[in-house]
């Protein structure tokens, strides 16, 4: 009833203005404290309940509603429920309650109810605003906190402007915006969590709720933030740091991270809106050999299926799918179909008779199927908070796959529709919602998330052993679980190249990992250069694939005459080279939720220039990356942290901290390395299961100072199926230890049953101006060679003087050794 009665306040709320100025807040008063149960202690007042609950010693929740009765546990981002219980004290006397875990300290003032997160030390990280702190007008909620002068805010989603998101205020609705630009907002992915820095401390929120919300991160007031939504629970999660990496961390832990994609999706994709018929995907796809530019997989946009209506295909541009697919996968690619949630009212089409048959779709509050207006004419479409939903639409695939698709593209699921003001569904339009019979209202943010969870594991049931790539442009906290994610319909300006740094560096601290933004720009047409910078930024986002609108030019690799051409050639082989580096970041997230493409506050956050940083990033844990993102420019100004670098290019050595210019000409992205880093490379391949890795080249970084230590954990697998889960892997650590007079470099045994096939173990060794003089592996002597002589032969090292790089050869036997390099002493 609660539900119900809270619901038509929402609908009719829904047309008054979002601003809290005017609103009557009602706070939740002076409060009592009931004995604590567990981790959790409850306080009450003649109007509202708060729970707050310790999950973790740096993780509590705070779930307040109005009334009398905690609401339900609801989750759709939540997946992590079995915490170990945290040792927790509850003391206090009869104005505060205190609740104290190893690393926090939790004050809750009674009256009027305050709730203030202290560390151990004593140290204030954040508390309730002293004017307001929790409250509710009607059915919105909202809670407001001190902002102090000096702390940043990092997060939000797919946010574009600054990464920053200070002094500025934001809404959470997932929409269809075509044409966007850095001011619009909201866009469409939304993930209501965010990273509070200050002086080099960081502590998270995850405000979990669905509805419409919004965050004022001090746009209305100099001292104090809020976040609120129109409808249900002030329920958000509260996470302490002191590091940004291990917020980031426990809040992937609670809603799920990005599980370790399929290796063919770290390769470069093409796609175009649309390829058709067959002879063009045809055309494409032998330019790429032709031509000799990687490419792992091409895209098919909605022009492929019968009158746009989803799971079918027009044959008349597609005659034998399956034929088709079958010689492209004899080449090396993979296809990608999109599909969209509207399902076309046509009473001769099977889905349609489906999805009414068993009552699969959403309904308007009198009962009949909602429709609206979308590619296919007016169409319904599935309801997919309900389990038997999903497992339906994810049933549907059967046919693709049969055919031999390899990837989903989920697009449209804002759900966006066309015609109408909204843009979307209308508000009152009814989800099942696990029996809470919710208006759209509440789903709408979680619609794009479903859908793809729909997907995923329908794809997953299909074809059990192998990892499904999904991507979708819709999707809500820990969508992570399911699908990428692109940054939707961007446009072929310099401005959208910049754009796409920050907003796809703080989805990466949103736990979005494998996510991009359309390469060379959706809307309009790139220059020649704009295409080339975007290129030379694109092959560094987590999911990396070229798409352009209906009707631009031609938007492919080789577009923009044979200067370029190669240019854009040798862009796509680097990140051909780094697979295996990339591949070994994208495990590291699905461990621990970090991103693949780093801002450099997680490793950084007590640097403010770092903090500052909006266009720079980390690739991985040792790549800095400053992409060239303004025309016509041959020099680049670039930050380096603390910490030594080599530039990339030359292996010329910059000390950190430090500001500099460096050449970067059409053809040169700025790129340096961190000094006492492994990184792990291999040859350029057409497509990344052409050749198996040989040699595995690892590129060794040497700090160049008496007495330290480095190294590297490095993993591989089959790169396509599950038996990772079941020991299929291999790992082995590599250690890197320096003296004056040489360098040592030690492998582990390899862990895991992944035998990969034979080859050779290839370490390059950026030598800084020192002169080999022998290696030795073993304790034995290794021979002498050529470079020549050592590409053919499978022991043996020589050394590039040009280049000042040591190469050392040896088979790749899984087992343990030492590998010593001395250097002439005189
Ligand atoms: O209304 O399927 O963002 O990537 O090419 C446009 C056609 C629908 C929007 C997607 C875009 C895609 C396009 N789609």
């Amino acid at each position: 009833m609660r539900i119900r009665l809270r619901t038509i306040a929402v609908l009719v709320l829904a047309a008054a203005t979002t601003s809290p100025v005017g609103a009557e807040w009602r706070t939740v008063g002076a409060m009592t404290a009931e004995q604590p149960a567990g981790n959790t202690i409850t306080f009450r007042s003649d109007r509202a309940v708060v729970t707050l609950t310790v999950l973790a010693p740096d993780l509590i929740r705070v779930h307040m509603v109005p009334g009398t009765t905690p609401g339900p546990d609801d989750s759709y981002a939540v997946v992590k429920t079995d915490w170990p219980t945290a040792a927790v004290e509850f003391g206090g006397d009869g104005a505060t309650r205190t609740i104290r875990t190893s690393e926090l300290e939790i004050r809750a003032q009674l009256v009027p109810f305050r709730l203030a997160f202290y560390d151990r030390s004593g140290r204030l990280i954040s508390k309730d605003a002293d004017d307001l702190g929790m409250g509710w007008d009607g059915a919105r909620v909202r809670a407001w906190k001190w902002m102090p002068s000096e702390e940043h805010y990092f997060g939000l989603g797919e946010k574009a402007g600054l990464l920053d998101k200070r002094g500025r205020s934001y809404v959470m609705w997932n929409t269809d915006v075509f044409g966007w630009d850095e001011s619009t907002d909201p866009l469409y992915q939304d993930v209501p969590f965010f990273i509070g820095l200050r002086d080099g401390r960081a502590y998270g929120i995850f405000f979990d709720n669905t509805w419409r919300s919004s965050f004022d991160m001090g746009a209305r007031s100099p001292d104090h933030y809020s976040f609120g939504a129109e409808g249900g629970d002030l329920d958000y999660y509260f996470f302490y740091g002191p590091g940004p990496k291990k917020v980031l961390g426990r809040f992937t832990e609670l809603v799920g991270r990005t599980p370790l994609p399929p290796r063919w999706s770290m390769g470069y994709h093409q796609s175009r809106y649309s390829y058709y018929p067959e002879s063009r995907v045809r055309f494409i796809a032998d330019n790429f050999r032709q031509r000799h530019i990687p490419c792992d997989a091409i895209f098919l946009d909605i022009h492929y299926m019968d009158g746009y209506r989803v799971f079918t295909w027009d044959k008349s541009r597609f005659p034998d799918p399956a034929r088709m697919i079958s010689d492209l996968r004899r080449q090396g690619f993979r296809i990608v179909t999109i599909i969209d949630p509207g399902i076309k009212l046509d009473p001769n089409y099977w889905v349609y008779r489906q999805g009414l048959a068993g009552d699969y779709f959403v309904r308007k509050p009198d009962g009949k199927v909602y429709t609206g207006k979308v590619w296919p004419g007016e169409s319904a479409f599935p309801d997919f908070t309900r389990d038997r939903v999903r497992d339906w639409w994810g049933s549907l695939y059967k046919g693709l796959l049969n055919d031999g698709v390899a990837g989903i593209w989920n697009d449209m699921n804002e759900p966006a529709v066309f015609n109408v003001p909204s843009k979307t569904m209308d508000l009152d339009a009814v989800f099942y919602d696990r029996g809470l019979h919710s208006p759209h209202a509440k789903i709408h943010n979680v619609y794009g998330m479903l859908m793809s969870e729909a997907t995923e594991e329908g794809l997953l049931r299909l074809r059990p052993n192998e990892r499904p790539l999904v991507i979708t442009r819709d999707t809500y906290a820990g969508g992570q679980r399911y699908a990428a994610v692109w940054t939707g319909d961007n446009s072929s300006t310099w401005d959208h190249l910049r754009i796409s740094l920050p907003e796809l560096l703080g989805m990466g601290l949103s736990g979005l990992t494998l996510a991009g933004a359309d390469i060379g720009g959706f809307a309009l047409s790139p220059s020649p250069e704009l295409y080339t910078r975007w290129l030379e930024a694109g092959i560094f986002y987590p999911y990396c694939r070229t798409h352009t609108e209906y009707g631009s030019r031609n938007q492919e690799p080789w577009s923009y005459g044979n200067r370029l051409e190669s240019i854009n050639r040798r862009s796509i082989e680097l990140r051909y080279r780094l697979l295996p580096y990339l591949y070994n970041a994208f495990r590291e997230s699905a461990d621990t939720g970090l991103p693949v493409m780093r801002a450099l506050l997680l490793e950084y956050p007590d640097d403010p220039s770092a903090v500052g940083q909006n266009e720079e990033f980390l690739f991985g844990d040792d790549l800095l990356v400053a992409p060239v993102v303004k025309d016509g420019e041959d020099e680049w100004n670039v930050y380096l942290p603390r910490g030594d670098w080599y530039d990339f290019r030359n292996d010329h050595r910059v000390a950190g901290p430090a500001n500099m210019t460096v050449e970067a000409p059409l053809d040169r992205v700025p790129i340096f390395v961190r000094a006492g880093s492994v990184i792990p490379t291999q040859q350029v391949v057409q497509y990344v299961d052409e050749a198996p890795i040989n040699p595995v080249t690892f590129e060794v970084y040497p700090l160049a100072r008496s007495g330290r230590q480095f190294g590297r954990d490095y993993y591989e697998d089959d790169g396509i199926s599950f038996d990772y889960q079941r020991g299929s892997y291999l790992r082995e650590h590599l250690e890197v230890s320096e003296t004056d007079r040489g360098i040592t470099i030690s492998a582990s045994a390899r862990e895991g049953s992944y035998e990969p096939p034979a080859r050779s173990l290839l370490f390059k060794i950026h030598a800084q101006r020192r002169v080999p003089a022998r290696v030795e592996v073993d304790n034995g002597t290794l021979d002498r060679s050529t470079l020549e002589a050592l590409q053919k032969a499978s022991k043996g090292w020589t050394y590039d003087e040009n280049a000042n790089v040591v190469s050392v050869k040896l088979p790749d036997e899984g087992k343990a050794f030492t590998a010593r390099i001395g250097f002439n002493t005189h």
